[in-house]
């Protein structure tokens, strides 16, 4: 066989990009009022199954560095089709991300997990925002799979 789409068996799904930000891998570990109960492993599963219900993969990474996450972002331009990053507190300091985002020329999709508007003042602006083709704030987790739905819709 040497034609394949993403889900025949002949070549490998694509991929969407997942990143999370500092402090995500504390999730469902402390503050469950604000950020829900729900693990990091729970929403990277919640976002596997969603994107696999769509023919789509997921590949999860988390990091507490900025560098890191700008190398992330870097390595997608040639291995994912879509990024979805809660940037976390980077959202609201980090230029580099931002620019990372704007330079791979993918479609983004910002997740908070928390409503940011509803927050401390210093929350309400986000770098990342300017760069994101759709943003989902205060939809708790949800997000993650709302994110992932849309970009099956638009992909
Ligand atoms: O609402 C969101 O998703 C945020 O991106 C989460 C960031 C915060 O700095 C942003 O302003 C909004 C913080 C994530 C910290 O997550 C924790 C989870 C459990 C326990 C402690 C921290």
């Amino acid at each position: 066989m040497t034609s394949a789409t993403p889900n025949d068996g002949g070549a490998p799904a694509a991929k969407i990009l997942l990143l999370n930000g500092p402090n995500l891998n504390l999730l469902g570990t402390r503050e469950p009022e604000i950020y829900g109960s729900a693990t990091l492993a729970d929403v990277e599963q919640l976002a596997a199954d969603t994107a696999a219900g769509h023919g789509w993969t997921v590949e999860c990474f988390q990091s507490n560095h900025e560098g890191e996450l700008v190398d992330a972002i870097h390595r997608a331009r040639t291995s994912a089709a879509a990024i979805v990053i809660n940037p976390g507190a980077y959202s609201h300091t980090s230029v580099a991300i931002r620019d990372a985002l704007s330079g791979v020329m993918l479609p983004v999709v910002e997740v908070h997990i928390s409503n940011i508007h509803k927050r401390e003042e210093f929350r309400h602006h986000s770098y990342v925002s300017a760069v994101a083709d759709a943003i989902i704030v205060g939809a708790g987790t949800t997000g993650y799979k709302l994110a992932l739905e849309y970009l099956a819709e638009r992909l």
